[in-house]
């Protein structure tokens, strides 16, 4: 009994220093809501796998969690602060056990080991992973599924196998387009509706071109660890470019097909509208789209007048390398070129920085951050209603005091 007792207090202690930690490290929540949650989140966030993850809860079963991002410094973000989007219960797999089947529209269908897949030739890329959910939060009127502030996105170097080396020892029948990458994990949805047809496997197709180029990987490190749990240990699908949702995790099964893939994963849930011929039409989202967000300082900062604040944050694009950032402390009214990075990095963010000659006088002023990517994309200012509830990248305003 004392020892129960002794492990539970020390259990709290534990937590409670956790929270003193999370809440040292972000001066304020970003967004407005969530904010008022916040600690409670961080509670109840506390015990991911293993020890305290750097990570804002935004729900417990299934775990999603947020990379804390005003906090952003480092090119690299720290494995246990890469944000986590779970639709199931994280599948407990070992590698030793592990191996990936591929079947379908082959001429060879393969069921490769995990020490196999160590054998073949590996390449390492960095790839910035967003959320097509990403900032969420600033919707209306609010949502119901995970309600993201700013950390839907992380960015991490990852090492694996190209895809296209195994699809290559398959070897692609005549006919063949897609491929369809399975995860281990599986669940139900009872939302959206319609429901999931009972139970069913994380899934979601990529078209064959897609699937064979270069920064297309199944990834066995993370950072130069081993892949952890909660990102897809052992071998995870990194799709450079894309949204999240098609870099599916916890491998099990690649399955190529000679006709489009339509599973819930791409229709009811990731897909937006697509005006062609002036007729909406459901499409499953791929691309990620240029955007920008401002880490410090954070919504409602309170920023000391007549000094020199540096205004930062990151930039990116799918595959398209961002080329200019602007910021207006004005609302929108005048924008002054950013400090981009030196070096631009493929798939990855890039750092911008801004000095702001704090005005002498009082009050409130909104900044906003505006990209430009190498393909001359600019991230919009008003929100696109035909995007439902993802590809989230309109210009997010950041009001702050100065005083
Ligand atoms: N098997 C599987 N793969 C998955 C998911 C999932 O729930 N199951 N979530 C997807 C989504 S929506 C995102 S945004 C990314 C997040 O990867 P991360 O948790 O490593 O950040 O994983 C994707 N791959
Ligand atoms: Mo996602």
């Amino acid at each position: 009994m004392n020892r129960d007792l002794r492990s539970q207090t020390s259990s709290i202690d534990i937590r409670r220093r956790q929270l003193l930690k999370s809440a040292a490290a972000i001066p304020l929540a970003t967004a407005g809501a969530g904010s008022a949650s916040f600690a409670q989140e961080q509670e109840e966030g506390g015990r991911l796998s293993g020890d305290f993850r750097g990570v804002i809860s935004r729900q417990r079963q299934p775990l999603n969690a947020e990379f804390p991002f005003p906090t952003l410094n480092s090119f690299l973000t720290p494995n246990e602060q890469f944000y986590i989007r779970t639709h199931f219960d994280v599948p407990k797999l070992k590698a030793a056990d592990w191996s990936l089947k591929t079947e379908g529209h082959v001429t060879h269908p393969l069921e490769i080991s995990y020490d196999e897949l160590q054998k073949m030739p590996s390449q390492t890329l960095t790839a910035l992973l967003e959320c097509s959910g990403n900032s969420r939060v600033l919707l209306e009127p609010p949502q119901t599924s995970i309600r993201w502030e700013q950390g839907g996105v992380s960015n991490a170097e990852w090492t694996g196998v190209p895809l296209s080396a195994v699809l290559e020892r398959a070897g692609i029948r005549q006919g063949a387009i897609e491929v369809i990458l399975e995860g281990h994990d599986k669940g139900s949805f009872e939302e959206p509706n319609p429901t999931s047809p009972g139970e069913i496997h994380y899934a979601r197709s990529l078209p064959l071109e897609i699937a064979r180029q270069p920064e297309v990987l199944l990834a066995y490190r993370m950072n130069g660890e081993d892949l952890p749990p909660e990102h897809g240990h052992p071998v995870r699908a990194v799709v450079a470019g894309r949204y999240g949702m098609a870099s599916v995790k916890w491998l099990r099964r690649l399955i190529v097909t000679n006709q489009p893939f339509h599973g819930m994963l791409q229709t009811f849930m990731y897909a937006i509208w697509e005006r062609r011929h002036g007729l909406p039409t459901l499409t499953p989202v791929t691309e990620i789209g240029v955007k920008s967000q401002i880490a410090r300082p954070v919504l409602r900062e309170v920023v000391p007048r007549g000094s020199t604040y540096r205004i930062f944050g990151a930039a990116w694009s799918g595959k398209p390398e961002i080329k200019k950032v602007e910021v207006s402390t004005d609302g929108g009214r005048s924008w002054n070129e950013a400090n981009l990075n030196q070096k631009s990095v493929p798939f990855a963010w890039r750092f911008f920085d801004y000095q702001w000659q704090v005005p002498n006088r009082s009050g409130r002023y909104t900044l906003m951050a505006r990209a430009t990517d190498d393909k001359d994309q600019v991230q919009p200012m008003q929100r696109d209603d035909d995007r439902r509830n993802a590809m989230i990248t309109h210009v997010q305003p950041i009001e702050v005091f100065v005083r």
